[in-house]
Formats: structure tokens, sequence, C-alpha cells
């Protein structure tokens, strides 16, 4: 797969993408990443790729022009594959988004600066607007990679395990059950038994138990798309139960769900 990526700061991606799995797979020939400084495009003495807004207020605005100008040169005219803009008023990525995004061969991101590009440049020439959530960065360099990243290991041969992108959490709708791996007791802190037990039914349901467990009480809103069973859905009716009657008793009591206290192991 191919991206072409389209920002004035194209150095801030090489480190990252010069890592560990993206690394591997650009080496593999399954990513290729190409970077373009659209400041490149800019045709003045001074590369001006920026201008003040129309109608006055605040903040400078990425002219139409070095824009066009980079993207059509690359891709044709018009572009022959889907040209997205990292913008915080994009649609909300997710992994199904990241899914979708992960069957074309061949996309173009463009990453803003300032307060935003010229208008033309959404209606004219970009596809698809995406963004990465609801806080404010610098620029949409960050989500440029995060899309990359996250599309990126959906490639088949990208990670080790070439059933681990359908293992995802996301994938079966919970949040993970908690890790552990040795030592089994570490200043005091005990691995649950059930883990240490080879009983892998046991271990199976526990896990499962502990990631509903989580979900409910940090994701509620995933449970409604999650893939349940009865005894599942007995369990949630079962914690709903017990929260109720424990908000009754006292209700300014600390909730399971807050973080708990740090403690010091026993002497
Ligand atoms: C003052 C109004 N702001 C809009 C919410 C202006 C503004 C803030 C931040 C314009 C651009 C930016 C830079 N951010 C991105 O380009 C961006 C982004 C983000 O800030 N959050 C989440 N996803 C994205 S995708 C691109």
């Amino acid at each position: 797969m191919r991206f072409d990526v389209f920002t004035l700061f194209p150095e801030v991606f090489e480190p990252y993408l010069d890592l560990s799995i993206l690394a591997r797979a650009r080496q593999k020939g399954l990513l290729e990443v190409r970077l373009h400084n659209i400041r490149d495009w800019a045709t003045d003495r001074h590369k001006t790729v920026d201008d003040e807004p129309y109608g006055g207020g605040g903040g400078m605005v990425m002219k139409p022009e070095p824009i066009f100008a980079a993207v059509e040169d690359v891709l044709g005219r018009p572009p022959q594959v889907p040209v997205i803009l990292l913008t915080p008023q994009g649609r909300p990525f997710t992994q199904a988004v990241a899914w979708e995004l992960a069957q074309h061969p061949h996309l173009a991101l463009i990453a803003g600066r300032y307060e935003g590009v010229d208008e033309r440049v959404r209606q004219h020439l970009v596809t698809d607007e995406i963004s990465i959530g609801d806080f404010v960065l610098t620029g949409g360099e960050l989500p440029a990679l995060v899309v990359i990243d996250a599309v990126a290991r959906l490639l088949p041969g990208v990670l080790g395990d070439p059933d681990a992108p359908r293992k995802d959490s996301f994938s079966h709708g919970l949040l993970e059950h908690p890790h552990y791996t040795r030592p089994a007791e570490y200043r005091g802190w005990r691995v649950p038994d059930v883990l240490l037990s080879g009983h892998h039914a046991e271990i199976a349901r526990w896990r499962r138990r502990m990631a509903l467990r989580r979900t409910w009480e940090r994701r509620p809103d995933l449970l409604a798309h999650a893939d349940l069973s009865d005894e599942e859905r007995a369990l949630l009716a079962q914690w709903e139960a017990e929260a109720r009657a424990a908000t009754a008793a006292d209700p300014d009591a600390p909730r399971p769900e807050d973080p708990s206290p740090h403690q010091e192991p026993d002497a």
C-alpha cells in the first residue's frame, strides 16, 4: 500500500516511519510512504504557503495554489486516488475507518497547519475528511501518522501473527483483559492464581470476564455493540444490580471503578 503525504513538516514523519514494525513493513515492500513538502510548490520568492483570512479575524489560512499544485503534480489532475484531509472537522477516525482505508492500494493524506486550509481545497480536491478525536492539536501531522500506523498494521504480512488484527480488542467490541508477565510476585503484588493454574478453559473465562468488567466500568458505550453470550448479559445485569444497591446504601462511597489508592505491600 502506498501513502502520499502532503505536509509542511515532512521531517516529523521520518523518525516514526523508520521504527520497528513500520520500518520492517517498508523494507518488505508492503508499505510505501512518500513525503511531499507543500512549500516546494510555492512559487514566490518567499515560498509563501499561507495568507490572511478573507473577512478578517485572527490566524492564517493555507493558500490553495501550492496544495493543488503539489497533489496534482504527484497524483494527476484530477487525482485518481482518495485524497484525505486531516482536520478537526472530519469524520471520527475509528478501527472501522482504518479497515476501510486499508482496502485501498493508494491514498493521499493532506496534513493542515494554521487555522485550516482554503475551503476550495476541501470542495474541489479533497474526497474525505478525518479527525482523530475531540482534542486540539497544532496540525494534521500527528493525525496523519496515526492513520498510517493504524492502517499499516492491518495490511497482510505487516504483523508477525496474521490473526492479530482480527484479535484486536476493538474487533470483538470489548476492552482487553489485564496482562501479566514474570515475576509471579513483585513487591508483594501477586499475579492472579488462575493465570498460573494451567487451566486453559478457566483462564479464557477469567479473561473474558475481566474484559467485560473493564468495559462495563470504563467504556459502557461499547457494550451496546458488543457480541455477548446470555451468560455475559446475566453477569452485566448482576453488576448493575450490585451497583444500584451499593449506591442506595452509601451514595458517597468510592465506586469500584475509581482507581485504587496506592497501597504498600505488607511488611
Ligand atoms: C479555533 C478553531 N480550531 C478548530 C477546532 C482551529 C484549529 C485547531 C487545530 C485548526 C487546526 C488545528 C490543527 N489540528 C488539526 O489539523 C487536526 C486535528 C486536531 O487538532 N484534533 C484531532 N484530529 C485532528 S486531524 C487534524
